[in-house]
């Protein structure tokens, strides 16, 4: 199986970052880790997305908070998906890196997920490996079903505490 990316701006996206990681474990899909900035460490992040497919990755997780430009400058050296998590940070609660991450010129996409949308970044990943991996499709369907089984179980809490009035 393919391999995904888990690239941060900085360790102190780790706690959002997390999630994605968690959520590769849980479907047993390998992936690396690393801190890669487009400013504070330029050429490493560009070597690594030159070299990502060549070195057995199938979708590259790229976050970063404030000016976010890390998912877009790794998209710039690779042909392969790039999913962005704009990570919330103080000043402008995370809108500042939503609108870096998502507003990429033509010819160049990032795939953008919700401010601190780490799960969804690792769900994206795994169901582009899912289109030639009939088995990690099974799991993605497995967790639909069960999500929707939990739903429905609270519906129905819901639903005998406030409609049994008539
Ligand atoms: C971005 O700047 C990082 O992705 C991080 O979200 C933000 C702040 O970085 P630190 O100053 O905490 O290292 O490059």
């Amino acid at each position: 199986m393919k391999k995904v990316a888990v690239i941060m701006g900085s360790d102190s996206d780790l706690p959002v970052v997390e999630k994605a990681i968690n959520t590769l474990s849980d479907f047993g899909v390998p992936y690396e880790v690393h801190v890669f900035s487009a400013h504070r460490t330029p050429l490493e992040a560009r070597d690594f997305s030159i070299n990502a497919r060549k070195n057995g990755f199938g979708a590259i997780i790229a976050a970063a908070g404030m000016a976010a430009h890390l998912a877009g400058a790794i998209a710039a050296n690779t042909t392969l998906p790039v999913v962005g998590i704009p990570v919330k940070s103080n000043n402008l609660d995370g809108v500042d890196a939503l609108l870096s991450t998502v507003q990429m010129p033509s010819g160049i996409p990032v795939a953008t997920v919700a401010i601190n949308g780490a799960v969804n970044a690792a769900l994206l990943c795994i169901e582009i490996l899912s289109v030639s991996d009939d088995a990690l499709a099974a799991k993605l369907d497995e967790k639909r079903r069960n999500d929707a089984a939990k739903v429905l179980e609270k519906n129905a809490a819901i639903e005998e505490k406030y409609n049994k009035q008539a």
